[in-house]
């Protein structure tokens, strides 16, 4: 038997997750190489040219980029297929993957070195707040949920959304009392259906297991402030 796809990173990153997740979706066993939660200090990380994870080694491939890599599980397992259907629907599917990527992580990152700065700038708090809400507002009238984001089996558009939505919380709860992923017609029912989606269900335990576990290490460090 062929050696296993590895993957490195943590199930803390929405990336690793999405990779993880299209493994999951087409029932491919990835073998995870699992670093700690601070990315930082992954030994493995400076393996992968930008010395960030997620990235995958499979033979003599060295692979970044979780995009990238899911479209290369995409075309080394074809069946199931998770760009199903025509070129409209394929298109949809990878915008929606640009849309979590561009307009959501991009401004929940911009926000992770004010998590603990001693001087917060009020005015780019507010204006990132604002960016990720509107990120959300554009995948809400981008998905069609009939359950899955965009018809009845899961997409690369899930494996991008569903650990995006999951992992909102851990930043944006420094920045917002509110749950941000509710209150939207499309967005929310969506969540609430794939959070606990049987196929996506023993990784979403484990991530929010590594997330409660990461969260300890935080309050021994940061007390109230964690
Ligand atoms: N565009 C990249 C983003 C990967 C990324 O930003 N990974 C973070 C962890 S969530 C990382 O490795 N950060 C370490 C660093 O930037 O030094 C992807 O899709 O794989």
């Amino acid at each position: 038997m062929a050696p296993l796809v590895k993957l490195y990173g943590t199930p803390l990153s929405p990336y690793f997750c999405r990779v993880w997740f299209a493994a999951l979706a087409k029932g491919v066993d990835l073998d995870l190489v699992i670093g700690p939660p601070d990315v930082q200090s992954d030994p493995n990380r400076g393996r992968s040219p930008l010395g960030k994870i997620p990235f995958i080694e499979d033979g003599d491939l060295l692979l970044y980029e979780s995009e990238v890599i899911v479209e290369y599980l995409e075309d080394k397992f074809p069946a199931p297929s998770l760009l199903p259907g025509d070129a409209a629907a394929r298109a949809r599917s990878r915008l929606i993957a640009r849309l979590v990527d561009l307009y959501l992580l991009a401004p929940v990152h911009a926000l992770v070195p004010r998590i603990r700065a001693t001087h917060r700038d009020a005015d780019f708090v507010a204006a990132h707040v604002a960016r990720v809400e509107a990120g959300l507002r554009h995948l809400n009238d981008a998905v069609a949920p009939a359950p899955w984001c965009l018809g009845a089996s899961p997409t690369l558009a899930d494996c991008a959304l569903a650990p995006a939505l999951w992992y909102l919380p851990n930043i944006m709860r420094h920045f917002s009392n509110a749950d941000l992923r509710r209150g939207y017609a499309m967005l929310t029912p969506y969540w609430d259906f794939v959070q606990v989606a049987p196929v996506f269900a023993a990784a979403f335990a484990q991530m929010t297991a590594a997330r409660e576990t990461f969260h300890r290490t935080l309050v021994e460090k940061y007390g109230n402030n964690a």
